[in-house]
Order: C-alpha cells, then structure tokens, then sequence
C-alpha cells in the first residue's frame, strides 16, 4: 500500500451514522487499496486488507498496559510486526537476564530501590504497566528517533531507541509516585518529556507522615529526553492525570482530579470541579535559573501550589482525563470523564491568564458530547474525535461550530456518532497528534470486547477497531483483539520511521563486553576463549549460521561463568540464540550484535547449549557442550 498513500481520498464515500453508514457506501475502487468491493453490509463491514506482500503505510506503537511492552503494529492492515520488551521480562530475547538488558533495567533505579530489591534477591522489577507510548518530535512532528513510555505500577520512564526498536534507557522518578500521563515536547524539539506523578504521596516520604493528606503532594517531572537526567519537577495540588504540550513549546499542561485532596474515593470526588493545570515553560526556566527550588534526592523541585508564577489552574469540571492538543496550534481538549462535555481552552489566551486574568477566561468551548468522555483525536481539517466510554461511541464534532455555539451562535458542533465495541479508552488518528495530522484512519481503543471475539474464557481480549475518517463521516472497518492492555498507542507515517536490518559492530550497547574482551585480550569480533580470574570463567564465542565457534568448553562447579557471544553474520534477518538447557538461560543475538549472560555453574555435568531462533537449514544442529567439573 506504500505506493498508493494518495489516494486514500477516494474512499471518502462512506458516511453516515453507523447503524446507516455502511450501507451508503460504494467501495467502488479499491485501485490498489486493497478494498473488497461492492456495497457494504452495515453489521459485517468491509475488512481493510493489505494484500500479501504488500507494506502498511503507518506503523502503529501499541502500548501494553499491564503487559509491560510495547506492540509495533501495521496500519491499516492491523497486523503485529514485533514485540519490543521494555518493563517486562522475555522468554524469547532474554530481555531481563542478558547483562546488556539488565544494564538498562537497573542502572537508572534508586538507590533505595536497589536495596529494598536486594534484600529480596532480585536486581530490578519484573512487572510494569506501560500506558503512554509517544514519539519524539522536531518542529511539531515525529522524528523517527526514540518512543518514550512510563511505567506507572514502579514509577518509571523508558526510551526506546527507533533505529533498533530495543529499550536503551529506563530511570525511576524520585519524589513522586506512579507515573502515568506522558508526552514530549513538541516544539523545538524533545526536549523535556514531561511526565505525571498520579498518586499523591507526602514529600519526603519517609514515614513521618502518614495519614496527614495536607502533606501529600503530587509532582510534575521534566525529563531531559536527550540524556534521560531529570530537569526539573514542579509540585502542584490535585492528582495529576493525563498531560500534553503545545506547539509552540511554551506551555505544557496536565488534567488534576481530586481538587479535594483526599485520600479516599468519597473525599476525592466532592466537589463539582477540578482543574488543568498550565506550566509555563519560561517561568519555570527562569525560576530554575533564579534557585528558587528546593532539592529533594539530587532532583530541583519548585512550587507551583496555587498562586505559583510557574502555574495557572484553569477550573473545569470533576473528574476530567484526556489531554489532547489540536494541530490547528490553538485548541487544547479536556476531555470531562465524569462530566459530558469536552472543555476547550485557547491557548493564545494563556498569557493573559499569567498576567491576572481570570482563568476561564481562556475557555472558548465546552460541548456537550455524551456519557464518558475520556479522550480526543484529531483530523488535522479542524475535526475532533472524542472516545465516549459510558455511551460506548465515538463522536466526531467540528472545533469551530462548539467555539461559535459556546459565543452564543447557533451552531450545532456534532457531526456524527458511531458505536464502538466497547467501551473505549484511548482513541488515536495517523499523525494526530503531530503538526502532520492527514485525517485518514482513527483507532478506538476499547477496553471490553464482550461477545466479538470466540469466547477464549473469562479473561478476553480487548478491542482495537480502525475506523475509516477519510471521507465526511466515519466507517467502522476493522475488529482487532489484544491481549492487555493497550491503553494507548500512536499512528506513524511510515516513511518517518527508518530502522536498521542489522546492527552497527560499533553500538554502544555491548561496551562493557567491549572493554572486558579488550582487557581480557581477546578480539570480541572473531575471537573465541575461555579466561579464567579465580572463580570467574569469561568465555567468548562468535557464531556463524550454523555453528557456534565453540563446540564445547569446560568450567568448574560453583563457578561464575559470563558467555559473550557475537553474531558475525552480516545477513539481514540472521538473527541467532543462545540457550543453556535446564539453566534458564536463552537470549538473543541479532546480526552483528554480541550479547552476554552470567550465570553460576552449579550443577556438574554435561549440559548442551543451543540456537533457538531458526537460522539455517542445519539450525538444529547449532549447538555445543558446556561440561561442569564436580568440585570433590
Ligand atoms: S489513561 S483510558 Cu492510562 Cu491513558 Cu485514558
Ligand atoms: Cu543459529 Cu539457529
């Protein structure tokens, strides 16, 4: 489908409500869209199908909720491409046992997580729930350099790195908990990643305070996505929930629930009113520059409770969730979760709301959509599309008509609704959140998919639906399970993103293999040894489809034993394993990479090592001994 990105266009035919909206359309010409033709039946709409060899023309970055990873999909053929392990542990590539990956799992906790998990026998976390997977960005839209994501259950952000799609850096974010609303700086460039605390917590929390709620606060971060240092973090009230930035890297801005402060359910939804909050970038720069922060674990921490010159509240109503900046560079949407409506603030006015005007005065909008709305998408032609989770549809409504309607004109902003399947969360257009927003394809991400799917037991997928925006209404195309959760993902042309086949010999991630092999005085590229130092055994090996440079070699109980391996083969999709039988040992060993694992050789005998990624026709025969020597 790459050769045929323009025209999409033509499939602007359908439109109408959903019950009606199949039926109007005339799928006349598929012209290599992949189309099935003829009329449409409403229930059973036409699958989008992109024909066997033929490319997607967006990727998609799927996050994973509970799951801990990251999904790159194709749209619009909803095919999985690759799984990329980020918080999670994984059988397949030895993410979480290779020293490369456990480099990056734990170089960036806490000190104080560090011990608390040493004194419990582990290194790092195995679990993670990744909500918010979203890209770089130069000059208001995606680069094509890294996906940064957060991990809410243990407090962490990630980057993934887009040239190899590995994870290349993951820190813990001190003085606050649970990350959950993420985004990057959209212009200049990233630039910060700035990144939502939800849960309050008392500041330090270190167990003089416990049931004294005044003392919670919840914290705002900037993370540095270039050397993913932290700098800076501002402490506002209220739980922070989803956030974003806007386009002309001014402001940044974040969705507060629990104006009350409370700490239980009934305290937390009171009142009738919570806020977003709207950081000034400048204002906060200055007052880093000026030393007007308090430092909390080596971290710069300013004030930004009520009357703060770095924040403004702007009052909206309880309970709002979804954050989301429109590419026309003026409309930020609040999405109202408990409230039908969808709050629209101009931008543009926030300088006068800094300089003392009142703070709603910078709402131009509020339409009311229907039950639950959560989040908003973009067509980039000043069309928005709002998930509607109690209601169990999708609205598209038009940004101008609810500005003129909330002036007093009559305009009526709905477009049209369509039912999704079911309850949606997230929803997300290709580009729409970037500058590039082309209005062609929408995903509703939905949490239920009740009767959809064969029934697989209690625990069922969810629902990814692609829905067809291209013309003047939308057209449900597409039912895709998932397994959890994918809170969110993003919709990428594909010609931004442009990863490698086979790595650099000169990538940073294998370093310290580098630099032991070097002092060990062997060549990491083609050498192969066994180096003794008292109870440590380093042995180094190459492989080349089919055979591992070593057949065999010998190491004593109890010894600890590090195997570097490097793949020299330079063939695009050559990818080699390494597992150790009955050692729960196995990674992966991509072309031209060297990847490493330690582990005690503790039981004497005879054991086989293997390759179990299919690389050759003698693939099975890819395998050598390890003999382990009693110690009498
Ligand atoms: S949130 S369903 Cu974790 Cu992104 Cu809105
Ligand atoms: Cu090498 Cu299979």
């Amino acid at each position: 489908m790459t050769d045929n990105t323009n025209d999409m266009t033509r499939r602007g035919l359908f439109k109408g409500t959903a019950g009606a909206a199949a039926m109007a359309a005339v799928a006349g010409t598929s012209g290599g869209l992949g189309l099935v033709g003829a009329p449409r039946k409403a229930a059973a709409a036409t699958a989008i199908e992109v024909a066997p060899g033929q490319l997607d023309d967006y990727y998609g970055f799927w996050s994973s909720g509970q799951t801990g990873e990251i999904r790159i999909m194709g749209v619009p053929s909803m095919r999985e491409f690759m799984r990329i392990p980020v918080f999670n542990r994984c059988s397949a590539t030895g993410w979480g046992s290779t020293n490369e990956s456990l480099k990056v799992l734990t170089e960036g906790l806490l000190p104080e997580t560090k011990e608390f998990l040493a004194k419990r026998g582990r290194v790092t976390y195995d679990n993670g729930d990744l909500h918010h997977p979203h890209m770089s960005f130069t000059e208001g839209t995606y680069d094509g350099r890294y996906l940064f994501a957060n991990d809410k259950a243990n407090t962490r952000v990630a980057r993934i790195r887009c040239d190899i799609m590995k994870t290349d850096k993951i820190i813990e974010i001190p003085n606050t908990s649970d990350i959950h609303g993420l985004r990057p700086q959209k212009y200049p460039r990233t630039g910060y990643v700035f990144a939502n605390g939800e849960h309050r917590i008392p500041l330090p929390n270190d167990g003089s305070v416990l049931d004294d709620p005044t003392q919670y606060h919840s914290i705002f971060t900037a993370i540095d996505g270039d050397t993913m240092e932290i700098a800076w973090q501002v402490i506002v009230d209220g739980n922070l929930d989803n956030c974003d930035a806007d386009y002309e890297g001014k402001w940044a801005f974040s969705t507060c629930y629990n104006s009350e402060e409370g700490v239980t359910l009934a305290d937390m939804t009171a009142k009738e009113q919570d806020w977003v909050v709207v950081f000034s970038i400048e204002a906060i720069e200055a007052g880093i520059k000026a030393g007007d922060y308090k430092e909390y674990k080596g971290v710069k921490v300013l004030d930004g409770r009520h009357g703060s010159k770095y924040t403004s509240y702007i009052p909206v109503s309880n309970s709002p969730h979804g954050c989301n900046m429109a590419p026309d560079k003026r409309h930020l949407c609040i999405n109202g979760k408990l409230s039908p409506t969808v709050t629209v603030v101009d931008v543009t006015k926030l300088p006068d709301v800094f300089g003392g005007a009142e703070p709603r005065s910078a709402v131009v909008a509020e339409p009311e959509l229907g039950l639950g709305p959560l989040h908003t998408a973009f067509d980039g032609r000043g069309n928005a599309f709002t998930t509607l989770f109690l209601d169990s549809q999708m609205v598209k409504w038009n940004i101008e008509d609810a500005v003129r309607a909330y002036a007093g004109e009559n305009a009526d902003p709905i477009i049209e609704k369509i039912d999704v399947h079911y309850q949606p969360g997230h929803n997300h257009t290709t580009m729409g959140e970037t500058l590039e927003a082309d209005g062609k394809w929408l995903i509703s991400l939905n949490k239920f998919s009740k009767d959809r799917f064969l029934n697989v037991g209690p625990l069922k997928p969810e629902n990814d639906q692609l829905i067809d925006i291209s013309g003047d209404g939308m057209a449900l195309v597409h039912d895709g399970p998932t397994f959890a959760e994918p809170h969110d993902c993003i919709l990428v042309r594909a010609d931004i993103v442009n990863p490698v086949s086979v790595y650099d010999r000169g990538d940073p991630i294998w370093e310290e293999a580098r630099k032991q092999a070097e002092s060990d005085g062997v060549d990491l590229d083609w050498g192969e040894d066994v180096i003794r130092d008292g109870n440590k055994v380093r042995v180094y090996m190459y492989s080349v489809a089919p055979a591992f440079s070593l057949e065999s070699f010998e190491v004593n109980q109890g010894d600890e034993v590090t195997i570097y391996i490097s793949n020299m083969d330079e063939v695009d999709d050559l990818t080699h394993g390494f597992t150790l039988g009955n050692h729960g040992v196995a990674m992966e060993i991509g072309p031209q990479a060297t990847a490493s694992v330690t582990f005690t050789a503790d039981r004497p005998g005879v054991h086989w090592y293997y390759c179990q990624w299919f690389c050759h026709a003698l693939h099975m025969e890819m395998r050598g001994r390890m003999l382990v020597k009693p110690v009498a």
